[in-house]
């Protein structure tokens, strides 16, 4: 049912990359949730997918691509820099995640992040049938919906935050919250990962425009928005298949042996983002040691970081603090053939990233702050033999599902070596417990679940 109508999706960014040695014209599906879970809609119904192909200055016609329509838009160099890396990633990203680190308020920001909501509203326009789907993604489109309503009152908007809200008092720190509000409002559904994020929005809405209502149903300028809750997932079935290849299962044996194979793994994979709690956890893991509650003979501290936003100060800057954190933990503690923290600040491909959840014992998934994370749960996914433990942030969205994980407080450091070590030493019953009931959690909420619930929302 959910499937009938024909869907015009709005993101950032294209679900396309450039390959390098691609047959299909140099393109190749990007990995990731979002594209897995709507490719199969757009291509069994058609539709189309509007977004930034990630390079500025490229100039593209719209084309198709493995079914799907694909209009790109184009950010100049200097829009890259003001709406992408200035508005949404130094405002809007730390704002909404607690302000972790100061937001920058930068009115020269501002103009071009709207500039860049209206090409992509005026593309949607465009090419939206009578009475068509659209739904439009995360925080660097916040103004779209309502652009979108005055070009097309004819077509059902949806938006989805894919970062949590800000409480109010937070929320107000931004100089332009009516327009961004106004803006998400213009939309007929409003999501949010969780059922705070969306206590939060209909506050701030109530409190700094004319919306009016409860929680989950405001009336905004004669019109009803429904605003929900829709925790995003991942593709179960697929995680669960990448889990059972043999190849995969050899690797992780072998990453085992590698690090010694009567070591327990505590495993972290994050962007390398100071929202994630890098930091925070490695502390936890020295203390840990230096406690004596465990040694490099008995653990070790796993870190995959990826990458990300480099040319933003903040995350250089975090890079060299965890990496001086890995440089002292390592001297302190390490001996030869037993290192504490191995450091890997790089991409895996998709096989290689299951292989080294197989081969963790104990999963780390601290952020201070997160709107969902999907680690967590593509950890879940693999576990087949129902072993291993999810040590999980009480302050990422997944906590609210994943009750049966080990919740903590990733700034309470005793907390924290507490959880490590009941992590470490859980017993086997105990273990296989919390592991299925969590397995049968994520295998019924999984990325089609979250799709379709939300395409429905939009249909009503
Ligand atoms: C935002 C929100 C929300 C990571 N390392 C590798 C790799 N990954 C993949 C993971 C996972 C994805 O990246 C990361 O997703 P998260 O949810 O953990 O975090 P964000 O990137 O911050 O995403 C977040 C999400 O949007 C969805 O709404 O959950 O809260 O911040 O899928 O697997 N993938 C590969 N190699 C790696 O090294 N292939």
């Amino acid at each position: 049912m959910a499937q009938s109508r024909k869907l015009l999706i709005i993101a950032n960014r294209l679900p396309i990359n450039r390959a390098g040695h691609s047959s299909q014209g140099g393109w190749e599906i990007s990995p990731g949730g979002l594209v897995t879970a709507l490719s199969p809609i757009l291509k069994e119904h058609g539709g189309a997918w509007i977004g930034w192909p990630g390079t500025a200055g490229t100039h593209l016609r719209p084309f198709t691509f493995d079914r799907i329509g694909i209009i790109p838009i184009r950010l100049t160099q200097k829009e890259v820099r003001s709406y992408y890396e200035g508005f949404s990633n130094e405002t809007i990203w730390p704002l909404f995640h607690d302000a972790i680190r100061p937001p920058k308020f930068v009115s020269e920001w501002w103009q071009p992040y709207t500039d860049v909501n209206w090409r992509f509203a005026r593309a949607a326009a465009k090419q939206a049938r009578p009475g068509q789907l659209v739904w439009v993604h995360d925080y660097h489109l916040q103004l779209v919906p309502r652009m979108l309503r005055e070009l097309r009152p004819d077509i059902r908007i949806g938006f989805f935050l894919h970062i949590p809200f800000p409480p109010e008092e937070l929320f107000a720190w931004l100089p332009w919250r009516r327009e961004l509000l106004q803006g998400m409002l213009g939309a007929d559904v409003i999501g949010f990962q969780t059922t705070a994020d969306v206590r939060d929005f209909s506050r701030a809405a109530r409190m700094f425009t004319s919306a009016a209502g409860g929680d989950t149903l405001l009336r905004y300028r004669g019109r009803r928005i429904r605003v929900g809750a829709f925790p995003i997932s991942i593709d179960f079935d697929e995680f669960e298949s990448i889990a059972k290849r043999g190849r995969v299962i050899h690797r992780a044996l072998d990453i085992r042996r590698r690090v010694g194979s009567t070591r327990r793994i505590l495993l972290s994979v994050d962007r390398l983002d100071y929202t994630k709690g890098l930091d925070a956890r490695m502390i936890a893991f020295e203390q840990l040691l230096s406690r004596r509650l465990a040694t490099v003979d008995d653990c070790l501290l796993m870190q995959v970081a990826v990458p990300s936003r480099e040319s933003v100060d903040e995350y250089a800057e975090i890079r060299g603090h965890i990496e001086r954190t890995v440089g002292r933990i390592n001297g302190e503690y390490s001996v030869p053939g037993r290192i504490a923290v191995h450091y890997f600040r790089r991409n895996l491909n998709r096989e290689e990233l299951v292989a080294h959840y197989l081969a963790a014992d104990v999963m780390l998934v601290t952020p201070l702050r997160d709107g969902m994370n999907l680690v967590a749960k593509e950890y879940i996914a693999t576990r087949t033999t129902n072993s291993g433990v999810l040590v999980l942030s009480e302050f990422a969205g997944a906590a609210h599902e994943l009750t049966q994980a080990l919740l903590v407080n990733p700034r309470d450091t005793d907390g924290m070596v507490r959880a490590f070590d009941t992590a470490l030493h859980l017993p086997l019953v105990e273990t296989r417990k919390r592991i299925s009931r969590l397995r049968s959690q994520v295998r019924q909420h999984d990325v089609f679940h979250w799709a379709n619930s939300f395409i429905e929302a939009l249909m009503q």
